[in-house]
């Protein structure tokens, strides 16, 4: 029997040529191509990971989960989507997650319309045709009209330029990047450095598992407990019963939490009152610590001062070795002031006979060798290395995709000094580009503003077809006026200059606020304001006629 002929190249998955094509798989773009898809637009998705879920592909460490309850972090666009699906805890660990965004792109027939282990290397605006060429890794070159990066604020992960990190001969992950094939620590003498969010989530996890954990911690965070817990049968009926109620709440609040504001101030309550208070938020579930902490919590010196005297007795009461807890409380930020974590046994992991700490504060890091870390104090030798060091939040995967928009403008050279944007989904220059999920985004339970600008760039693009313009523009004036709303803002902002939301931890990025100061209510407010207007914040044309026909 002859052997068939090769098929031959499929020309179209080289070169596609589609209304929409979405850049990332997580959260954002997900939803992205789902409704662009439904509103009737030809779109693709590429994605740089070998499977989807964004942050919760890459983020796979052992303890990863959600701080954000899971059924406020899932999509609400659909009822049915929500009533099949069983969240089993309040805050979900990562698997859970990376199931659910699997199961959401199966079940909208969203997967033969993306390409995964497909990085952006390029892409490229061309005024005459008004599209979008994007290359990629593999070679390939995709030509698109509406080009949507939907690639996360926390995608690229930071290493400190410590010296000879790469001579280390022991195993090196960062939490970021995390591995399919899960990583062995047993009997393993292991190295953590960094202790935000991620750092502290591990900490615990592997800590019975090692022969050793040292943790390297350059500055000491405001961590509470997460009180994470199973969702009961009679709470996912709840749950279902409750569904318009809660989808009513998330879409119109602040943050996008479902945690009520309290009504009262630090001062309206007696010291007992405030103690027995603090007490009930002590032992509240995630974000509400902040969100339904005193209303003054964040702007009122003492209040904050007693709230986190308040953390630091529970965090002396949990350790035992009293210079041991004296390290692990912060002394250089307020609560509030970078993004806090919520923990499960972190602070009792210090108990363990094989957790020691090491505070670079005191004895910082000199550099990498190839048996381990050597700080001030002097080298200890490790299997393996966890680095848990962070992110270029915000732009650091839209700095790094060789963006150039109309007249070869370099999206770098744009932002050289911090991100401009309207609404934190376009900027001038850049033509039928939308960013959604990116900078200038409102703060909070990221899914729920994600949403609102992808349902933004979504309605946009269909009054662009809908009205027979091909190309759409933030006008440089609107770009300017929101950009300088978010820089006034900033400087009242409660994360403050030391949170990566500055862009601080990362250096030479410029000190520029990297979240919407205005938060959601202005985001809407301005949403509201665009459509009411018939988008008269931006440009409306045909590539063929070059012009605005509104103006014309
Ligand atoms: P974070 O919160 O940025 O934490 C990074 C940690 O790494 C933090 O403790 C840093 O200490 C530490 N770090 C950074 N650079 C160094 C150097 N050079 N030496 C020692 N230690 C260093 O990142 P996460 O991944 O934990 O969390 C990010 C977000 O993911 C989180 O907010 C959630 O939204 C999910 P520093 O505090 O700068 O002194």
């Amino acid at each position: 029997m002859t052997k068939p002929p090769e098929p031959a190249p499929d020309e179209s998955s080289r070169r596609l040529t589609g209304d929409v094509l979405v850049v990332g798989a997580g959260v954002t773009g997900i939803y992205q191509l789902y409704r662009a898809r439904e509103a009737g637009f030809s779109a693709q998705l590429v994605e740089a990971g070998d499977g989807v879920g964004g942050t919760w592909y890459w983020n796979r460490y052992p303890g990863a989960r959600f701080d954000s309850e899971s059924y406020t972090y899932a999509y609400l666009f659909s009822k049915e989507l929500f009533d099949e699906w069983e969240w089993p805890e309040v805050f979900a660990e990562q698997p859970e997650t990376e199931r659910y965004l699997n199961h959401v792109v199966d079940r909208f027939d969203l997967r033969r319309h993306m390409r995964l282990g497909t990085s952006v290397t390029s892409a490229t605006y061309d005024e005459q045709s008004a599209t979008w060429t994007v290359v990629t890794d593999d070679g390939s070159e995709l030509r698109t009209r509406f080009l949507v990066a939907a690639t996360g604020v926390l995608s690229v992960p930071f290493f400190p330029d410590v010296p000879g990190r790469e001579d280390f001969r022991g195993d090196s992950y960062h939490t970021g990047l995390w591995p399919e094939t899960p990583v062995d620590f047993v009997g393993k003498r292991v190295a953590v450095i960094g202790t935000g969010s991620s750092g502290v989530q591990i900490i615990p996890v592997i800590a019975d598992q090692v022969a050793s954990l040292t943790v390297y911690q350059r500055s000491a965070n405001w961590c509470t407990p997460l009180n994470n817990a199973p969702i009961t049968p009679e709470e996912q009926a709840q749950l279902r019963a409750g569904f318009e109620a809660m989808r009513e709440v998330l879409n119109t609040s602040v943050a996008g939490f479902l945690h009520p504001a309290h009504d009262r101030t630090a001062s309206d309550d007696s010291e007992e009152e405030r103690r027995a208070f603090f007490e009930k938020m002590w032992n509240s579930p995630g974000f509400s610590k902040l969100s339904s902490n005193y209303t003054d919590l964040l702007f009122n010196d003492a209040a904050n001062a007693e709230w986190c005297e308040f953390i630091a007795q529970k965090i002396r009461n949990i350790v035992e070795d009293p210079a041991l807890a004296e390290q692990l409380i912060p002394k250089d930020h307020r609560f509030g002031e970078k993004r806090p974590p919520f923990v499960t046994g972190y602070y009792e992991a210090f108990n363990k006979p094989n957790v020691s700490l090491v505070d670079l504060k005191e004895t910082p890091l000199v550099r990498i060798n190839e048996r381990g870390i050597e700080t001030t104090e002097g080298e200890r030798q490790f299997d393996i290395v966890v680095w848990a060091t962070g992110f270029d939040f915000g732009t650091g995967a839209l700095m790094r995709m060789g963006i150039r928009g109309r007249d070869g403008l370099a999206l770098n050279e744009h932002w050289a000094d911090g991100p401009k944007t309207f609404l934190g989904v376009q900027t001038t220059g850049f033509p039928n580009f939308f960013f959604p999920g990116g900078p200038h985004a409102a703060a909070g339970n990221n899914p729920r503003y994600n949403g609102d600008q992808v349902d933004f760039s979504t309605d946009a693009l269909t009054y662009v077809r809908d009205h027979g313009y091909d190309v759409i523009e933030v006008d440089a004036a609107a770009e300017d006026k929101w950009t300088a709303m978010v820089d006034r803002g900033a400087v009242d902002a409660p994360f403050g200059e030391k949170s990566y939301f500055f862009g601080t931890n990362v250096p030479g990025k410029p000190r520029k606020y990297l979240l919407n100061s205005g938060g959601r209510p202005k985001l809407f407010k301005e949403i509201e304001k665009v459509i009411r207007s018939d988008y008269k914040s931006f440009r409306l044309s045909r590539s063929s006629d070059g012009g605005d026909r509104r103006q014309g």
